[in-house]
């Protein structure tokens, strides 16, 4: 079996930042709208009112400051509450495809790897932009990787730790010498914005990951990479409705109307939660103890990105007091839930002072369940 290692990592930040103030302000005119539209209604008791957002309950509630998206005057504009992007022609590269490539191309430059080194492709996200062709055989082929495959995969926020663990076990079997991982989240395309309970939550963002053998011969570019040894992945998941979508090809079939507010994402925030803290902290601390580590010894951990508190009461279950920043950095301040990028861009952004030796964990939650961990230890 080969070792496998992480070797670079790439980040494509979305053009375009809305703080919770702007948020505020376009929900809470939307929502002033609709209470004028429907004020018969109200009067009647036929309808409740929409309550208005507000910017302390925000930041309390999640941590989150603000977020980046593909398009933000859509968002923003309270007759429409979604993001506006332009349909391309087939033979243009595609949205998910151009925001792939760009953190691609940052992951292979850091690893000092080119195309020709590339075995197969992993376009791992919560959502595909299409069913077919692959979204991973376009991004392939965009990048002129001419040789292997790819692939889509999706676990929802999981999506990113559980590609890792396919192309680690590819790298390890020699079925590839190097796998490439993008994670391509256009969530502004399925939040709904017009729902003051999780408007507030997502971003957009791009991650890439290159896993190799850890035997590929260097290069004169590979020799400065740092590289991160996999000492082992565990992946898990439970059936749960808590944290759903329901859009799918099947809603024509059903009669089913587009727009209803179950084919976007729903959740029941304080139940997810509540049952998923305990089950990442114990599948950590189970997964360091196969691995004969304990959370004291683990220098960093790369948590899932999706609320503050969450990860907090994490931290605590795990060392039996508050992580610091330093011990479980946040990026969710600046770019909110993105969904499987989120545990990807903090190992990103910060990873590079830690010293030769050092282990952490990069782990996702999320939708499924799922959880997924990524023990490392840096060479
Ligand atoms: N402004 C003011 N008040 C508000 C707002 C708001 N924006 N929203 C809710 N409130 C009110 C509520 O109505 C409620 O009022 P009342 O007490 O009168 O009923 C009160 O504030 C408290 O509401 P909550 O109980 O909902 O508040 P919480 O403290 O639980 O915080 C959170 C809500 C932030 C959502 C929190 O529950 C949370 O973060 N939970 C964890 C969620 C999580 O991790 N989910 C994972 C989802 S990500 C994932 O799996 C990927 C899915 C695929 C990607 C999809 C992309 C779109």
């Amino acid at each position: 079996m080969n070792r496998v290692v992480i070797s670079g990592t790439g980040l494509f930040t979305a053009p375009h930042s809305i703080s919770n103030e702007e948020l505020v302000a376009s929900y809470n005119a939307f929502a002033a709208a609709e209470n004028a539209r429907n004020a018969d209604a109200i009067a009647r008791g036929e309808k409740t009112a929409l309550a208005p957002s507000s910017v302390e309950f925000i930041e309390k509630a999640s941590g989150i400051h603000r977020r980046y998206v593909m398009e933000k005057d859509g968002v923003l504009d309270p007759a429409r509450m979604r993001p506006r992007l332009a349909a391309r022609a087939d033979d243009e590269l595609s949205l998910q495809a151009e925001m792939a490539v760009a953190a691609a191309s940052e992951a292979l430059a850091a690893a000092g790897r080119t195309p020709a080194d590339i075995d197969a492709v992993i376009c791992a996200a919560s959502n595909m932009q299409r069913p077919y062709p692959a979204m991973a055989v376009e991004i392939q082929a965009a990048l002129g990787i001419t040789q292997g495959f790819g692939f889509d995969m999706n676990v929802a926020c999981s999506s990113a730790t559980f590609a890792i663990e396919q192309a680690v076990n590819a790298v390890r079997s020699g079925s590839a010498r190097a796998v490439l991982i993008v994670n391509p989240e256009i969530c502004s395309a399925h939040l709904a914005w017009q729902d003051r309970d999780c408007h507030f939550i997502f971003g957009d963002v791009c991650t890439a990951i290159v896993v190799e053998n850890a035997d590929l011969p260097a290069t004169e570019a590979s020799t400065g990479a740092a590289r991160w040894e996999v000492l082992g992945t565990q992946l898990a998941t439970r059936f749960s409705n808590n944290i759903r979508n329901n859009f799918g090809f099947l809603t024509r079939a059903e009669d089913g109307d587009f727009a209803a507010r179950d084919k976007l994402f729903v959740q029941e925030g304080r139940k997810v939660f509540k049952e998923v803290c305990p089950m990442a902290a114990e599948h950590i601390a189970a997964h360091l103890g196969k691995l004969g580590l304990a959370p004291a010894g683990v220098r960093r951990f790369w948590l899932h990105q999706a609320n503050l508190t969450m990860n907090q009461l994490i931290g605590r279950r795990l060392l039996g007091h508050e992580a610091s920043a330093d011990e479980a950095p946040v990026i969710l301040d600046e770019f909110a839930n993105t969904a499987s990028a989120g545990s990807i861009i903090a190992f990103h952004r910060h990873r590079a002072d830690l010293a030769s030796g050092d282990a952490g964990v990069i782990c996702s939650f999320g939708a499924g369940y799922s959880i997924g961990s990524v023990v490392v230890r840096k060479l």
